[in-house]
């Protein structure tokens, strides 16, 4: 369909990776297109959620290990925080480590001031100096900073959100942002029992099914699309072989629905495939961050081990005559 009035306000990207999505075997449209509204909301939810450890056990080690990681770290870092978002779990480490300036970067620019002013009230010597920009490309620091040395900051394990290769890239540009000597604290997910991973994407209360059914109130809405939304059901797999955690979207019964314009027709059974989380050992990890460019100097895990946070240096890789 040619833009028209219509289209207004419409994403012409969504759209693009929707329609792309849809006609690709097996079916997958990217993650990233949750994020609506609706869908940051749900997500929000989802990090209460008794099953979703990972928010809870990465606030307790930055909270737990605070002098530790503290004396690792150091002070007078400038703080760059890649996909800042509201900055839920900032204060927890800038509390522990006497920073000399904090960047947060964020491609929602209305979400990035409004969590920059509201941390600069709890902080309010600390220079803030937000970035707009798609963290996942080298960005440009504010020359503020320039002096400074850097600490990387990417909590959550939302790398886990990139398939291997583009955690590698994805690394490599944040070498690229910070410089060779810059620092990386990067939150990632272990691999543990299937049953307690399947309950985390899986929650007893729906809220998980929710977020990832949302996506088709999402295209239906802004695509102009006519999916019966009871037709599809949230599934959360753990695929071994590739250590991740899967979402789909399956189809109940054979089904077709038109987006944009365009007839779409899937099977009973057939899933579009929206999300991976993967998840690492601990010598996983370290290969990951190295083959990105940071040597790991340091690790802080959980009790169970559930969950680990990685200090990692930006260095030449030495390798042996
Ligand atoms: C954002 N990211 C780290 C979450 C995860 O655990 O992979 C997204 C999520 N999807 C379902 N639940 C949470």
């Amino acid at each position: 369909m040619a833009d028209t009035e219509t289209d207004a306000g419409v994403d012409p990207a969504f759209r693009r990776d929707v329609l792309a999505g849809l006609e690709a075997r097996p079916r997958a449209i990217p993650a990233r297109w949750f994020y609506d509204l609706r869908g940051s909301e749900l997500f929000e939810e989802i990090t209460d959620l008794p099953e979703y450890y990972p928010t809870r056990v990465e606030r307790s080690i930055l909270d737990g290990q605070s002098a530790a990681i503290g004396d690792a770290i150091g002070a007078g870092q400038a703080v760059v925080e890649f996909g800042s978002g509201s900055s839920a779990k900032t204060p927890l480490l800038l509390n522990a480590i006497s920073p000399a300036a904090y960047v947060p970067i964020d491609i929602s620019g209305e979400f990035l001031r409004e969590s920059a002013d509201a941390l600069s009230a709890d902080f309010p010597d600390l220079p803030v100096h937000p970035v707009e920009a798609d963290f996942t490309h080298p960005v440009s620091l504010p020359a503020a900073i320039a002096d400074l040395p850097k600490l990387g900051f990417f909590p959550g394990s939302t790398i886990g959100n990139f398939t291997p290769p583009h955690a590698v890239d994805f690394l490599r540009a944040m070498k690229e942002t910070l410089g060779e000597g810059a620092l990386l604290l990067i939150g990632m997910d272990r691999i543990k029992g299937e049953d307690v991973l399947v309950r985390a994407y899986d929650d007893a209360a729906g809220v998980t099914a929710a977020f990832n059914l949302n996506l088709l109130e999402r295209i239906n809405r802004e695509l102009d699309g006519d999916i019966p939304l009871d037709t599809f059901r949230h599934k959360a797999v753990w695929n071994d072989m590739l250590a991740r955690i899967e979402m789909h979207i399956e189809a109940a019964r054979d089904v077709e629905f038109s987006v944009s314009g365009r007839d779409f027709a899937m099977a009973e059974g057939e899933t579009i495939h929206t999300e991976n989380s993967h998840k690492y050992g601990p010598r996983d990890a370290r290969i990951l961050l190295r083959a990105g460019g940071w040597t790991v100097t340091h690790e802080w895990t959980d009790d169970a081990d559930q969950f680990a946070l990685l200090l990692a240096e930006a260095r030449p890789e030495v390798t042996a005559p």
